[in-house]
């Protein structure tokens, strides 16, 4: 039987030529060496346990709690599970979220573990922006292809994004998916990938058509089954996109970002009050059409 994922409206087959069911992963002890120039090839890499799995499940389970009091969940065993109620398509995948950003989750992004190895992997004393995308999807959601750095690119090109999963997520949950190889395609790092969301007022995405980034640029979609305790590290070029959430339990997951601290940094997303997108949320704006977009440039 075919088994398809979606991204946005558009299925994608399993095991086509279109998806892997399948990331490469590693360990977090494993050698540094072998991982940064596995960063540098892949333009990812998926850490297993590098979070305490219990300890994301419990941040998990008290987000959820606090959802509770919004009556959004079916009641009963589903309170702790964060099954949604039927009608309840989406939730938030707005900047921002802060009422449940509980302190836990300082927590986990501080321990000597997680940033001792993103040190290891820059090669230096790190920084991260203070802005935290802590995300909430219900069904029917997802984010469309793209890469980080149209939206956070005025610093380092170095700089890493992390997207924790908070508890297990399956593809069907809305699990993220990457692009293969996308972060060597020289056609769209001097054109999409240059842009800057604030300045071009471009519409942030790349391409509405997933299967496109297949057909056209030769860079196959893959994702899988995420684990609790797992991060999946990736290049600000590389091309990602999240698979729509098709059941009713909620995608909760974070991405957060590192670089290293003397390094050029994007003050959109640094501080107490990040400034973050100041033009491109300014709906008194008109954004270029992504098709007069990409005519522009000639992709
Ligand atoms: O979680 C998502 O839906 C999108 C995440 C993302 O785009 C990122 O981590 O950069
Ligand atoms: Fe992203």
């Amino acid at each position: 039987m075919m088994k398809y994922y979606k991204i946005g409206e558009t299925d994608i087959e399993i095991g086509s030529k279109y998806l892997n069911l399948y990331l490469d992963e590693n360990n977090y002890e494993e050698d540094q060496k072998k991982l940064i120039n596995k960063l540098k090839e892949n333009g990812y890499l998926l850490i297993k346990g590098l979070h305490d799995k219990q300890e994301i499940s419990s941040i998990r389970k008290k987000i959820i709690s606090i959802l509770t009091k919004d009556d959004i969940f079916d009641s009963g065993k589903n309170e702790i599970t964060g099954n949604l109620k039927e009608g309840i398509i989406k939730t938030s995948t707005v900047r921002g979220n802060e009422k449940i950003k509980i302190p836990e989750l300082d927590i986990l992004y501080s321990r000597n573990k997680f940033t001792s190895f993103f040190e290891n992997l820059l090669g230096g004393e790190i920084i991260s922006p203070e802005f935290k995308w802590l995300r909430t999807v219900g069904k029917g959601s997802s984010s469309k292809t793209h890469c980080d750095s149209v939206y956070m690119g005025r610093g380092t090109k170095k700089m890493l994004t992390c997207w924790t999963p908070i508890g297990d997520v399956s593809p069907q949950m809305g699990g993220l998916a990457i692009c293969l190889n996308s972060h060597k395609k020289n056609e769209i790092l001097k054109t999409y990938a240059k842009s800057d969301v604030d300045i071009d007022l471009i519409e942030g995405h790349f391409t509405d058509n997933p299967l496109e980034m297949v057909d056209k640029f030769g860079c196959k979609w893959a994702t899988t089954h995420f684990k609790a305790g797992d991060v999946l590290i990736f290049s600000i070029f590389l091309m990602h996109a999240s698979l729509t959430n098709t059941t009713n339990s909620l995608r909760i997951s974070c991405d957060t970002r590192y670089q290293r601290k003397d390094d050029k940094r994007d003050n959109r997303w640094f501080g107490e009050c990040p400034l973050m997108h100041y033009r491109f949320h300014d709906d008194n704006n008109i954004k270029e059409k992504l098709v007069d977009s990409r005519l522009r440039w000639g992709i």
